[in-house]
């Protein structure tokens, strides 16, 4: 007697573990916005980026503005990592659907239920290898880049479907305003404003539950660990956030020269003898030619300033020195609406041959460059020679040029 017995714990399956007062569509709802915003970029500029290492002659990848891949990859970067949070506050305001009963209730809400299954498996995929991927770990055996493009059209394909099933939920909790959070005070009386000034806005299910985290917890829960994910590691692209990027693989001005490396000259399997004075550079053309690095450094030299984009999100500027693309191509008369195939002495891996399409080849401020900064080439920047073209994922900006050839 009088003395209170204490209630017995939740077990996860009870519906009660499951309260709180955001769990209804409204918010779910909301919840959903700046994660879709964030597929969206993160696919669009993903599908740039795939069409500008595999070209199709419908869309042609003009070179300028210079910097436009710059901006997309550092984007696709940004909106990925961004998701990663915003999909975790999402999973939890909707976790708990996971454990109603009975499981499926019909056939549709069968499909509708594995395609949210498909959903979250694609997305948690296509984040973490991405993030493997940006850190230059690669323990997988599969391509990265052909798992990766095509994860997306499932990501992107299931997410549309998904937005499909629940389109009249969607516009119901989009046309709901969303109260203040706490109940709104009437100005005059000073009284607590009780749910039927509310009505539209309040459901059932929020007056019966309380506690927990607020409306503006969560959004604040949200913009802060998208926001602080995205400040540690935007750094790597955007220069001037450099010294807070904590969690960047790359630093902008960290490497030698300056400039971060991708894959140093002993990892791609360079060795000082193939770069010494054994070294040349031929041009396959109608007159095929073939010049030493002395030759190269006697044609008339011009300076760029063009960035280093690579796909992995950190790019870097700096100011290049070499020969400019079209003078090495006249000289062997090859014609000017080929594409050239640039052919690295880094003989392993994917990254040895690359292709410049005429608009490229032609570009005035496409190079073979031969210094950053007036200082020859580092052996890791692709000494002797490399190739520097504007708006170009840094894979294609060749290092250890060795071969240029008409295809
Ligand atoms: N031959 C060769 N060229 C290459 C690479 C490579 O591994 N081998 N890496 C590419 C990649 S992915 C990038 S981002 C840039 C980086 O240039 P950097 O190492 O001089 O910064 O070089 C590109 N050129
Ligand atoms: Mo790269």
């Amino acid at each position: 007697m009088g003395v209170l017995e204490k209630p017995p714990p939740l077990k996860p399956f009870q519906e009660a573990a499951f309260r709180s007062k955001l769990r209804v569509e409204r918010i779910v709802v909301r919840a959903g916005i700046p994660l879709a915003l964030c597929i969206t970029i993160c696919f669009l500029t993903g599908l740039f980026s795939h069409f500008q290492q595999h070209p199709v002659a419908w869309l042609p990848i003009p070179p300028a503005p210079v910097g436009l891949y710059r901006v997309t990859q550092g984007l696709h970067v940004a909106t990925g990592i961004a998701a990663i949070p915003l999909l975790a506050i999402k999973l939890w305001a909707v976790y708990p659907n996971l454990f109603t009963w009975p499981l499926v209730k019909s056939f549709t809400n069968a499909i509708e239920r594995l395609l949210i299954f498909v959903l979250v498996a694609a997305m948690l995929f296509q984040t973490t290898t991405g993030v493997i991927n940006i850190t230059q770990w690669y323990p997988w055996k599969f391509g990265f880049t052909q798992t990766h493009f095509a994860m997306a059209f499932v990501v992107v394909g299931a997410l549309l479907l998904h937005l499909a099933f629940k389109a009249p939920g969607i516009v119901r909790a989009l046309r709901k305003p969303v109260p203040h959070d706490p109940p709104p005070v009437d100005a005059q009386t000073g009284e607590v404003k009780t749910h039927i000034d509310n009505n539209a806005a309040y459901s059932a299910k929020e007056e019966l539950v309380t506690g927990g985290i607020s409306r503006r917890g969560l959004f604040i829960a949200a913009a802060a660990s998208a926001g602080a994910l995205t400040l540690v590691t935007v750094g790597q692209t955007v220069n001037p956030l450099k010294d807070i990027a904590l969690l960047a693989p790359r630093i902008p001005d960290i490497g030698p020269q300056g400039i971060p490396v991708n894959k140093t000259f002993v990892r791609s399997g360079i060795t000082p003898a193939m770069v010494s004075s054994q070294y040349r550079l031929r041009i396959l053309g109608p007159t095929p030619i073939s010049l030493t690095l002395e030759d190269l450094n006697r044609l008339q030299q011009v300076q760029r300033e063009l960035p280093i984009a690579c796909v992995e999100g950190w790019s870097a500027s700096a100011l290049w020195s070499g020969i400019q693309m079209s003078t090495l191509l006249d000289m062997a008369g090859i014609d000017p609406a080929a594409t050239i195939r640039v052919t690295s002495l880094e003989t392993q891996g994917d990254y040895g041959v690359s292709e410049l399409q005429p608009q490229f080849a032609r570009d005035p401020l496409t190079l073979l460059a031969l210094s950053i900064n007036d200082e020859p080439l580092n052996l890791d920047h692709g000494y002797p020679a490399r190739i520097m073209a504007p708006n170009r994922p840094g894979v294609l900006q060749t290092k250890w040029v060795t071969q240029l050839e008409a295809i």
